[in-house]
């Protein structure tokens, strides 16, 4: 055993500073959520549209906002862990209420996620009208079949409000290498039409503590987790998302228990969420 013969040292599970620094405060991020307000008062609410893989935690991550902003777990956006196909199949707007007898001025947008099949999962085509306010809510997806001017769902003449003004690509880390190419391809293309359309967009890679068990022993670690960090790394190879961009989160679902930690980090990627869907609202 050992002596000279020195074989590369196993990489380290930490790093030795996160990429990211949270707020010193915990709170700071919460607050910042529950104070916000939309710069542009023609709009009642920021809408964010969440897209990605089957599976990749959208439900799991709208859930996990309201049990932060509750301050109690939340199950509302219907998640699934056990059929691999796609189980949100409606276009539905998911409001937070703000504990007086209203709701946060943003909402989510949860899709039916992508599926590698052609003829299973949203078309991109959806998705972009999605992005451009046409879809109306409660639109069921069709899989086999395009929304089209006309087609009873279609909203023909959208306002600011009906648009989306964040697109947040959803990418479970413990299957960043395993996502499909045809559903990369799909994600590429919503992407790019969003940016035609101007449409700001950021990334979340969920399940951080099935991916890596530094994680799991403490959420705190997210940000320094080698591991993590080379998925942030093959997701913007991947996606072109840039890593400041890109955001670590554990969902409350399985989670049972609030805890700060976890919190902190819903928060940081929902406040960035808010923060570009409010300046494409005042710029649209
Ligand atoms: N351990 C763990 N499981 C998660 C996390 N986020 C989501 N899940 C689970 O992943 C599965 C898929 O989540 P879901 O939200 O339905 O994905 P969707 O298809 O993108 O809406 C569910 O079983 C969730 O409980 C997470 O951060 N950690
Ligand atoms: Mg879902």
């Amino acid at each position: 055993m050992g002596g000279g013969n020195s074989s590369p040292s196993p990489p380290q599970p930490l790093l030795s500073a996160p990429w990211r620094n949270l707020p010193q405060d915990k709170k700071e991020d919460l607050e910042f959520v529950k104070a916000f307000q939309p710069g542009n008062k023609n709009v009642k609410q920021l809408r964010i549209l969440l897209h990605g893989p089957v599976g990749a935690g959208k439900s799991s991550f709208i859930n996990s906002v309201n049990s932060v902003l509750q301050n109690r777990i939340i199950g509302r956006a219907p998640t699934d862990a056990i059929s691999g196909s796609s189980y949100t199949k409606k276009y539905k707007t998911y409001k937070i209420r703000n504990g007086q007898g209203s709701h946060y001025p943003f909402v989510f947008s949860d899709i039916m996620g992508f599926e590698k099949d052609t003829d299973r999962g949203v078309h991109v085509d959806d998705v972009i009208l999605a992005l451009k306010g046409h879809v109306e809510e409660g639109y069921q997806f069709d899989p086999t079949q395009r929304l089209k001017e006309g087609d009873e769902g279609y909203r023909s003449s959208p306002t600011l409000n009906d648009r989306v003004h964040v697109l947040v690509c959803v990418i479970p880390a413990d299957k960043v290498s395993l996502v499909d190419d045809k559903v990369v391809k799909k994600m590429r293309e919503v992407r790019l039409a969003a940016s035609e359309l101007d449409i700001p967009q950021l990334a979340i890679i969920t399940r951080a503590d099935l991916a890596c068990p530094e994680v799991k022993k403490n959420v705190n670690n997210a940000y320094t987790s080698n591991y993590l960090k080379e998925q942030v790394d093959k997701f913007y190879m991947l996606l072109g998302i840039p890593q400041n961009c890109i955001f670590l989160v554990k969902n409350y679902d399985p989670d049972p228990n609030i805890n700060a930690d976890m919190n902190a980090l819903i928060m940081n990627a929902l406040r960035q969420m808010i923060t570009f869907g409010d300046d494409f609202l005042s710029d649209p």
